[in-house]
């Protein structure tokens, strides 16, 4: 029985643009869920996995597999529907699964023959044995998995074409931004994958740097930053010889010992939500962690970075209380703070978030033709109506914010900087390149994307 596995790709993500900017490449990272599901299949099936933000292949040039599963976030959901419809076409059943597939189940359920909604590891069995019968069921719920049910994922089939391996240590978050998913899907409830499992699971990773994919690496609770410097003490005794980069919340910085362990461990990055400058900000989004009483962000992030752990700081565009001058603000602020690498976005409803139903019933859901609209879901382009900023206005927030912060005169000083406090200088110039390129590449995607959005973006102030 062949099955193929397939990350289907979008071509208005940067990480699939390596032709215009090479340093694109190394910011390609592997489908985990695929691997997870390769490790839950049993061995009758051969299994190949396509991740098209390497390259779409020529399906039709290669073998007639007996099932294909595809994965896709929302940003994905057009592609993945064209792969659908190819192998459907062939008569070979195809099965959805992911996040898009979870939160706009009817949708998918009309484009593929089944749908899995919820993490797979319960029901990914029995989906292959019916499929094996022939008698795919039109929709199956794995609901939240078992934690100790998770198995090793298959890191040998996506051997090559990769500077980062992929693996996750925990599944949850607690904290319930608006403008996230990741509560609705995988739960409020921190689960902890055991130690031991996480350990040998790295030394099945051939790539020496890794990415944690985990929504927060170390937890809120001090019982959660008990186990990280447990699983830090297991993985440096281990000698596991790699470089990783994670998600963490500002209270990473917290904890003397935790910082040391975890540099001990491999830590050499970490990417932390800031969102908002200001609490009201915070406030509204519902990242209550980051409204700490007397926090100093500068602080933060310096007591990190002498651990010689880059800080990537993200930062929100479009929250109502943004107003014009938000991205030149954010640019100084985020600089202030001393991060390596800043990564801004646009507030985006993601179906299935709390931000989704209160801007739907708002009627600020500016890009709403769906499917064909979900490619610019990439949290890259203003899908929604803003409060304060217009279509034109919030771009050029974005462009001022992005334009000043990767100004070359700013990269050098902080590449320097690197270098003289020996923290990682080949990544951090790596990763402020590859953003100081995109920014010329998004440049046309923003005039692209004005075209097509038409006028259907006044704010909210001016409609
Ligand atoms: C790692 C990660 C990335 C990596 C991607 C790596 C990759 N190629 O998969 C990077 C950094 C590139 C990335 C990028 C983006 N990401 Co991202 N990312 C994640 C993160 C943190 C973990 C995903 C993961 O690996 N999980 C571990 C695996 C094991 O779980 P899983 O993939 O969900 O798979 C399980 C189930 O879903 C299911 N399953 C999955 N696929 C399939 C398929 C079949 C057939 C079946 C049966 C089952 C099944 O089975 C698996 C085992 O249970 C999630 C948050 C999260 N917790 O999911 C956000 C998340 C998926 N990302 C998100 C977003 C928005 C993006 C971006 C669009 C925007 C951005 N700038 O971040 C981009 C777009 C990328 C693109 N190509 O379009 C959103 C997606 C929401 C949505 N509705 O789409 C999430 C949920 C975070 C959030 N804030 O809400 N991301
Ligand atoms: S943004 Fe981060 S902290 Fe907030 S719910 Fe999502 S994963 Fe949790």
């Amino acid at each position: 029985m062949r099955l193929y596995l397939i990350n289907p790709s979008n071509p208005l993500v940067a990480i699939t643009k390596v032709k215009e900017s090479r340093w694109n490449r190394y910011r390609v990272w592997k489908p985990l869920g695929l691997m997870v599901l390769a490790g839950l299949t049993p061995p009758e099936w051969e299994i190949s996995i396509v991740d098209e933000n390497l390259g779409a292949p020529d399906y039709s040039a290669m073998p007639r597999p007996d099932l294909v599963g595809i994965t896709a976030f929302t940003s994905q959901a057009n592609r993945a529907y064209e792969v659908a419809a190819y192998f459907r076409s062939l008569g070979v059943p195809v099965v959805m699964g992911g996040i898009h597939a979870t939160m706009c189940l009817e949708e998918v359920m009309e484009r593929v023959d089944s749908v899995v909604t919820g993490e797979a590891e319960s029901i990914w069995p029995e989906v292959l044995e019916d499929a094996r019968h022939g008698s795919l069921k039109r929709r199956y719920d794995g609901g939240l998995a078992e934690i100790d049910d998770v198995p090793l994922a298959r890191h040998n089939l996506l051997n090559t074409g990769y500077t980062f391996g992929a693996i996750q240590t925990t599944r949850g978050c607690p904290l319930n931004c608006t403008f996230c998913s990741v509560t609705a899907f995988n739960g409020a409830h921190y689960r902890l994958r055991p130690i031991p499992d996480i350990v040998r699971e790295f030394q099945l990773i051939r790539e020496k740097y890794v990415l944690a994919v985990d929504d927060n690496l170390i937890g809120t609770r001090p019982e959660h930053i008990a186990r990280a410097k447990d699983l830090f003490r297991a993985m440096a005794q281990a000698n596991l010889l790699k470089e990783w980069v994670a998600q963490t919340t500002i209270n990473f910085a917290d904890d003397e010992e935790l910082l040391s362990l975890a540099a001990k461990a491999g830590c050499r990055g970490v990417f932390i939500g800031f969102e908002s400058l200001s609490q009201e900000g915070l406030r509204k989004i519902g990242k209550k962690f980051n409204l700490l009483k007397g926090r100093d962000f500068r602080a933060s992030v310096q007591r990190i970075q002498r651990h010689k752990i880059l800080v990537v700081g993200s930062f929100i565009i479009g929250l109502d209380i943004d107003e014009p001058g938000i991205g030149k603000r954010i640019a100084e602020v985020a600089s202030r703070y001393g991060v390596d690498i800043l990564n801004t976005l646009f507030l985006t409803p993601l179906p299935g978030t709390r931000l989704w139903d209160q801007m739907k019933s708002e009627d600020r859901i500016a890009l709403n033709r769906f499917p064909e609209d979900w490619k610019y879901y990439t949290l890259t382009f203003p899908v929604a109506r803003y409060k304060h900023l217009s279509l034109d206005g919030i771009i050029a927030e974005m462009i001022s914010c992005d334009r000043s912060f990767y100004s070359m005169p700013r990269v050098l000083r902080r590449v320097c900087g690197n270098l003289w406090q020996r923290r990682k200088p080949l990544i951090s110039l790596v990763g402020n390149l590859s953003y100081r390129r995109n920014l010329q590449l998004n440049r046309k995607a923003y005039a692209d994307f004005k075209r097509y959005s038409g006028n259907k973006h006044n704010s909210v102030r001016e409609s």
